[in-house]
C-alpha cells in the first residue's frame, strides 16, 4: 500500500515563474500556497515608477497559452521585428530582421503588468498567496519555515508538510536553505561587465521618439547600449559596460562623465534621454552573472526553478522564457510521476542540460550584439544563413530562429548552431559576397550534417 501522493505544494516567490506555475498547478487540482517577499503588486505601488520591460519570445508564449493567459498578455505588448542597429557617428540605423516576416518577431511586455496578470489568474484558479512573507530559513526535519515581514522585521514561523518549490529568483533563500542541508554544488560566474538603466520618455505628441517596433542596439565593440519599447511610448534603455578600463563603470562615475560618454559614443541617443545625469547617479550599476548548480532538488522535499536554479546573463532575452518553459515541464512531470522525488529528479534531468545550453548561448550573444552585428563578415554569414534556410527550411534553421521562434530544446539548438557555424564560416571564408558559393557542396553538407528539425517549416 502506498500513501496517496501529496496534492499540496508550497511555492516560494510569486514572480514570473511562481505566479505562472501556481496557475498551471491549481488548474490541475493541486492545492498551492505561495509565499512572496514583497507586497501584492495589484494593490501596492510596489516598485518605483519606472517601467521595466522584457522581451517575450515563442517559448514564453507557448507557456502562457498553456495557462490560458496568452491573449490577455499579448494585448499590451509592442512588437519588435528585429534589431535596429545604430552606427557610431550617426549614420542611418539599419533594421536586421529577426525572422522571415512579421510572424517571426518578439514582443516587449511590462514586467509589472505581466506579473499582475499572472497573479490574478493564479488566484482565480484557487492558489493562495501570502504577501510580505520573505523566506528566511527552513528546518526540513521539523517541517518549519521562518518568514520575515520586511515592513516590521517580524518573524512568522510556518509549519509545512508539503514539498517546497523555489521560484524566488537569483538570490533564492530556498536555495541557500537547501544548500545548508546538503550542498547543491553552487557556483556563480560574474561577468566583468555591469548595466545601468535609463529612459527615453515619449515625444511632445505622446508618441515614440524612435522606431517603436524594434529592439534598438548601439554596438560599440567592447560594450553596447540597447532600448526596448514600452506600450506607453517610452523606451527602457540599458547600457552594458565593462567594470574596469575606459570606458568602464570605474571611470565613468559622475552624471557629467556619463553624458560625455553618450555625446561621444551614442550621439543620436543623448538628446532622447533627458534625465541621464540624474538616473546615472541615482542607481548603482547592476551585476550580471551565471549561476550553475550541480543539483536542483533535495529528494522529494524541495526543488528550484527559473532564476533560482539557473540565473543567466541577459543577452539572449531568454531568462523569463526559459523560466516559463521550466514551469510547464515541472507541472507536467508532477502529473506524470506520483512520487515527488521522481518528478523532481526527472525535472532536473530534463531541464539542467537545456538551462546550461541557454546560459552559454546568452554569453555568446553578448559578443554578437555588441560587436559582430556591425561586422561585414558576420553580415555575409547571416545572408548565407537566410539563403540556406530558404533552400532547405526544415534542415538549416538559423540559430536565432531555433532559440526564439521554436521550442527546439536549447541543448539541441546549441549543438546545431555549432555545426551550422562551421558550415557558414567555411563557405564564406575569404569572400565578400556569395557569388562563389558551391551550392551543390553545401546541399551535401546540409543533408549529411543536419537532420530535419521537428517544428521547422
Ligand atoms: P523573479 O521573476 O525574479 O521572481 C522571484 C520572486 O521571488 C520575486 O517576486 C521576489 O520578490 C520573490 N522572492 C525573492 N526572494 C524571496 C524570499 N526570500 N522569500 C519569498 N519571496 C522571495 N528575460 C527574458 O526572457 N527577456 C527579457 O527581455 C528579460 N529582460 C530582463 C530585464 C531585466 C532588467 C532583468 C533584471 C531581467 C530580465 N530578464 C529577461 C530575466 C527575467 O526577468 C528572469 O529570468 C525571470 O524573471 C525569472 O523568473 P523567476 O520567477 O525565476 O524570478
Ligand atoms: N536583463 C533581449 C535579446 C536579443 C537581441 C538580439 C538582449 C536588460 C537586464 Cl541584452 C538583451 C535581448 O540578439 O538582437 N532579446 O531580448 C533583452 C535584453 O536585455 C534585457 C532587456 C535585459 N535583461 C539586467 C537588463
Amino acid at each position: 500500500m502506498s500513501v496517496s501522493p501529496p496534492r499540496h505544494l508550497t511555492l516560494i516567490g510569486a514572480g514570473l515563474a511562481g505566479s505562472l506555475l501556481a496557475t498551471l498547478l491549481s488548474r490541475r487540482g493541486w492545492r498551492v500556497t505561495v509565499y512572496e517577499r514583497r507586497g501584492d503588486p495589484r494593490v501596492a505601488d510596489y516598485e518605483s515608477g519606472r517601467s521595466i520591460n522584457l522581451a517575450l519570445a515563442e517559448r514564453g508564449r507557448m507557456a502562457l497559452r498553456r495557462a490560458g493567459v496568452e491573449d490577455a498578455v499579448m494585448a499590451r505588448t509592442v512588437m519588435m521585428r528585429g534589431r535596429m542597429v545604430h552606427p557610431r557617428g550617426g549614420g542611418t540605423p539599419q533594421l536586421q530582421r529577426y525572422g522571415r516576416d512579421d510572424s517571426e518577431v518578439i514582443w516587449s511586455v511590462h514586467r509589472k503588468n505581466l506579473n499582475t496578470t499572472l497573479l490574478q489568474l493564479a488566484e482565480d484558479a484557487g492558489a493562495r498567496f501570502h504577501f510580505h512573507h520573505r523566506l528566511h530559513t527552513v528546518d526540513f526535519d521539523a517541517g518549519h519555515a521562518r518568514f520575515i515581514d520586511d515592513r516590521d522585521d517580524q518573524p512568522r514561523d510556518v509549519h509545512f508538510d508539503t514539498p517546497l518549490i523555489g521560484a524566488d529568483g537569483a538570490g533564492s533563500a530556498l536555495r541557500a536553505a537547501m544548500n545548508r542541508r546538503a550542498p547543491l554544488g553552487e557556483r556563480t560566474e560574474f561577468l566583468d561587465h555591469s548595466y545601468k538603466e535609463l529612459e527615453i520618455p515619449p515625444g511632445p505628441d505622446g508618441r515614440f521618439r524612435i522606431e517603436a517596433n524594434a529592439l534598438h542596439i548601439w554596438p560599440r565593440g567592447r560594450y553596447m547600449c540597447i532600448a526596448l519599447p514600452n506600450d506607453e511610448g517610452t523606451f527602457t534603455v540599458t547600457l552594458f559596460l565593462p567594470n574596469e578600463g575606459d570606458p568602464g563603470f570605474a571611470t565613468v562615475r559622475s552624471g557629467a562623465e556619463a553624458r560625455a560618454l553618450f555625446a561621444r559614443e551614442f550621439a543620436d541617443a543623448l538628446p532622447l534621454i533627458p534625465h541621464l545625469c540624474h538616473d546615472w547617479e541615482q542607481h548603482p550599476p547592476g551585476l550580471l552573472g551565471t549561476l550553475y548548480l550541480e543539483r536542483w532538488h533535495l529528494g522529494g522535499s524541495a526543488v528550484l526553478l527559473g532564476d533560482a536554479a539557473h540565473a543567466m546573463v541577459p543577452f539572449h532575452g531568454q531568462g523569463m522564457n526559459c523560466a516559463f518553459e521550466d514551469c510547464v515541464a515541472l507541472a507536467d512531470l508532477l502529473e506524470a510521476h506520483p512520487d515527488t522525488a521522481e518528478a523532481f529528479a526527472a525535472f532536473e534531468a530534463e531541464r539542467k542540460p537545456n538551462a546550461a545550453a541557454i546560459q552559454q548561448m546568452a554569453l555568446d550573444n553578448y559578443l554578437e550584439m555588441r560587436d559582430h552585428v556591425a561586422d561585414p563578415g558576420f553580415l555575409l554569414q547571416r545572408e548565407l544563413e537566410r539563403e540556406l534556410q530558404r533552400r532547405w527550411p526544415t534542415r538549416f534553421v538559423p540559430h536565432y530562429t531555433m532559440v526564439t521562434f521554436l521550442d527546439t530544446p536549447y541543448a539541441v539548438a546549441l549543438e546545431r548552431t555549432r555545426q551550422q557555424q562551421r558550415i557558414l564560416a567555411q563557405a564564406t571564408a575569404g569572400h565578400a559576397t556569395l557569388e562563389h558559393i558551391d551550392w551543390k557542396a553545401l546541399q551535401q553538407a546540409v543533408h549529411a550534417q543536419l537532420p530535419v528539425l521537428p517544428g521547422a517549416h
